[in-house]
């Protein structure tokens, strides 16, 4: 495929000692021409040179020209190694755009690379997922599926479809001289199904990995909940008082703890209230608990349980989530020491102002971490999720067929309808729109 040619600072915008613009496409070689004069660059070979804008220097850089099919994005490509600063980097690339290149979109070289087939597209989103992992389990899910174990698996299965159905072909244009062996068809059949199942089993911990995993504070109001975040932060995000309502809108942080990435809510107190704003808040708040798969019920250690902990206690208790009971304020003591009358749920004594909170924390990381970890075939996000479920959907759909003794036809559908599934999975059948929502996502010059 032929391309035009694209360009864009591929490092952070920012002052550092080195930026990098990269250049990709079928002009590269005459971009390379004019910047520095050197007719037939050797590849891989890093050389040195001056970037000029007529007669004045814009910077000392040094470059590398990578020779297309073998680089990044397949096609020819530059790369230009030049001072970290904004001002320069901008130079740079402005005097690139006068040579015949545009300026990339998000995610473009790693696009190009998919539709010049130098990666699939597991690779490209296991690229993008490693840049943005924030923690490491979310970092060992990308680096599991950049390795290209699943990629092989997924290869081999599409192999086995594709001699099933070249089988049925046969039979169907010879249907006297071969005989179709339904016994083994329903065998390879169903040892890809189960195989595909536990992908599509397993994939929600690559998913949780990845994506984070909500888990919501929730407590009557001055429980200590915008502490506790403030503390599990280890910064002060969240106002904190001692008037009951401070905190009036949910706000959500990304925590990592012991490399978990979770998502926490610190909820506005669920209480009625009259107040305009509080009250969305509240919508807010039972929202948050709703999409959290933990939460966390702050009680006051000072104050004991009371009516308003009991309403709150069977709001969340019909939802059926997680629950870890976190005695707040253990600090102070509390002569008449309570009783919690809720035996089915863990619970903690810690003190949120203090920073004491390492039981917690432990006891969070315990109660998730299986909910994480992924293997080498671990799927890492929902697109590939429902990839494979519409394959699962269609072979059932052949080995029910089969076992119904459906036509050839019939059954040749499903298992072709089967095999485009995972050909979506892999991105060896793409459509431009789904390439572009896949790679909008992604940064410019990546
Ligand atoms: N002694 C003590 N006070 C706390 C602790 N955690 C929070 N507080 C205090 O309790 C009050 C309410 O805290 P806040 O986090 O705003 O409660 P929220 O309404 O549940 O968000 C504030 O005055 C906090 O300083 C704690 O562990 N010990
Ligand atoms: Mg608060």
């Amino acid at each position: 495929m032929i391309f035009d040619t694209i360009a864009a600072i591929s490092s952070p915008i920012g002052t550092g000692a080195i930026a990098v613009i990269r250049l990709t496409g079928e002009n590269t070689i005459n971009v390379i021409k004019s910047l520095f004069n050197i007719h037939a660059p050797e590849p891989k070979k890093m050389y040195y040179g001056w970037i000029k804008e007529k007669d004045y220097v814009i910077d000392e850089v040094t470059w590398v020209y990578h020779k297309g099919p073998k680089s990044y994005t397949g096609e020819d490509m530059l790369e230009i190694f030049c001072h970290g600063g904004i001002l320069v980097t901008k130079k740079i690339l402005e005097k690139i755009m006068t040579l015949n290149v545009r300026e990339a979109l998000p995610g473009e070289f790693s696009k190009r690379a998919v539709m010049n087939r130098k990666m699939n597209l597991l690779k490209a989103e296991a690229i993008n997922e490693l840049i943005h992992a924030n923690s490491d389990f979310a970092l060992k899910a990308a680096t599991n599926q950049m390795d290209g174990k699943l990629s092989k698996r997924i290869e081999i299965i599409k192999k086995e479809l594709f001699n099933i159905a070249a089988r049925i072909e046969v039979e169907m244009d010879y249907p006297d001289d071969f005989e179709v062996d339904n016994f083994q068809f329903l065998k390879s059949l169903n040892t890809i199904k189960a195989e595909l199942e536990e992908l599509y089993e397993n994939a929600d911990n690559g998913i949780s990995a990845i994506e984070g995993i909500k888990m919501a504070i929730v407590g009557k109001p001055n429980a200590g909940k915008s502490t506790l975040l403030n503390a599990l932060l280890r910064k002060d995000r969240a106002i904190v008082t001692d008037i009951p309502g401070t905190t009036r809108d949910t706000i959500e942080e990304n925590l990592n703890i012991r490399g978990i990435f979770i998502k926490a809510i610190d909820t506005a107190g669920i209480r009625k209230t009259e107040d305009v704003v509080e009250k969305i808040g509240v919508t807010r708040s039972l929202k948050a608990i709703e999409e959290s798969k933990l939460i966390l019920f702050v009680l006051d250690n000072s104050v004991g349980i009371d009516e308003y902990d009991k309403e709150i206690y069977n709001k969340i208790n019909k939802l059926n989530k997680e629950v870890i009971i976190v005695i707040n304020k253990s600090d102070i003591d509390n002569e008449d020491n309570f009783e919690i009358p809720w035996k089915e749920h863990e619970v903690v004594r810690i003190s949120a102002s203090k920073g004491e909170i390492k039981n917690l924390e432990d006891l969070i990381y315990n109660k998730l971490k299986d909910t994480v970890i992924t293997d080498e075939l671990a799927l890492t996000n929902r697109r590939q999720k429902n990839a494979v479920k519409k394959a699962i959907d269609s072979i059932i759909k052949a080995i029910e067929g089969i076992e119904l003794g459906l036509t050839n036809d019939a059954i040749m559908f499903d298992v072709r309808k089967t095999i485009e599934a995972l050909n979506e999975l892999t991105g060896d059948d793409y459509t431009e729109t789904l390439l572009d929502n896949i790679f909008g996502n992604f940064c410019v010059g990546k």
